[in-house]
């Protein structure tokens, strides 16, 4: 079978989410979710953010998972269904196909272009595999339990994207997790997480050098002008990028260079010169505060992974 199913779980919503772009442009502070980076420019700009030097978490993730590599597929087990949140190219988990043996790929992203190109790129080298896409917006209420019924199911989040979720957030969406882990023994949590640093190397790996992160935020406005009908002008906001140290959160920001008036689904909004807009909020977390989480989310067993700097964490939940 070099072939797969595809489900778009989004667009019946696309109204309520042009309405949601609309209201988070028109509040004050003006934000707009992190979720609308990833249209095909911004999918290839995070690609490339996670080659540059300054940004560690995808290299270090990377080394945990081939260090451990053993140690953690016995702890996952073969046969698995694998569930891939924010499947993105579905590379990350490709590796780790040949070693668990999954039964099914379920590859799960916002991004409906990316993730068909991807599993068209990637069915036919695993005929054996039952592989399906779904598109969908996992800020959203999670119920997978109509497509992967009672056998033991494999989530793998890597990335550490689970920072772009605030802690409240974050608990509510690996409680669903852990709900749909419940129904079959030898399910489970694979997740990798950003640590506490030093300020000064978290803020250069969301403002590096190249200006590749600055591209990233600006095009936003460019993917919401064409959602919504709207004439941000990308170049007239500076990129920001700050480190919170006591919600321990890196903040991203656009900032008005000049004030401006920009037009946005009929009405308009009043942008004064240093005015901000919200883009991002990428939580870091202390292995003992994660596995906080994970267990105040239901998680009864974990175990931690990390690099000899303890840059970045991978955990294992059940
Ligand atoms: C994909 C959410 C994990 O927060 O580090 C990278 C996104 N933003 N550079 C992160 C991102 C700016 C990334 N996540």
């Amino acid at each position: 079978m070099s072939d797969y199913r595809f489900f778009d779980r989004l667009r019946a919503d696309a109204a309520a989410e042009r309405r949601a772009i609309v209201a988070g442009l028109l509040a004050s502070p003006s934000t707009i979710a992190p979720k609308h980076f990833y249209d095909s420019v911004g999918c290839a700009l995070f690609g490339a953010i996670c080659e540059l030097p300054e940004y560690y978490p995808t290299r270090t993730e990377r080394a945990i998972f081939a260090g451990h590599r053993e140690e953690i597929v016995d702890s996952i087990g073969p046969g698995r269904q694998f569930v891939d949140l924010g499947a993105g190219d579905c590379c990350k988990a490709q590796v780790w196909l040949p070693f668990l043996a999954p039964k099914r790929y379920i590859a799960i992203d916002i991004a409906g272009d990316a993730l068909t190109r991807a599993l068209a790129r990637m069915a036919p080298e695993f005929p054996q595999l039952e592989v399906t896409g779904i598109v969908a917006d996992l800020t959203r209420a999670l119920d997978l339990r109509g497509d992967l019924g009672d056998a033991p199911t494999l989530f793998f989040y890597p990335g550490s994207s689970i920072g772009n979720f605030t802690p409240d957030e974050a608990r509510r969406f690996l409680t669903d997790i852990h709900l749909h882990c419940i129904v079959s023994i030898g399910s489970g949590l694979l997740i990798g997480v950003d640590t506490k640093k030093d300020p000064r190397r978290l803020t250069a790996a969301y403002d590096d050098a190249l200006g590749v992160t600055a591209a990233f935020n600006r095009n936003v406005l460019r993917n919401v002008n064409r959602i919504v009908d709207a004439n941000f002008d990308a170049t007239a906001f500076a990129h920001i990028a700050l480190y919170d140290q006591a919600h321990g959160r890196i903040e991203m920001h656009l900032e008005s260079r000049v004030p401006q008036t920009v037009r946005i689904d009929g009405t308009s909004r009043v942008f004064a010169a240093g005015e901000r807009i919200h883009t991002e909020y990428s939580y870091k977390y202390t292995p003992a505060e994660f596995t906080t989480l994970l267990q105040d989310a239901g998680f009864a067993s974990v175990r931690c992974w990390q690099d000899r700097a303890r840059d970045f964490a991978v955990y294992w939940a059940t």
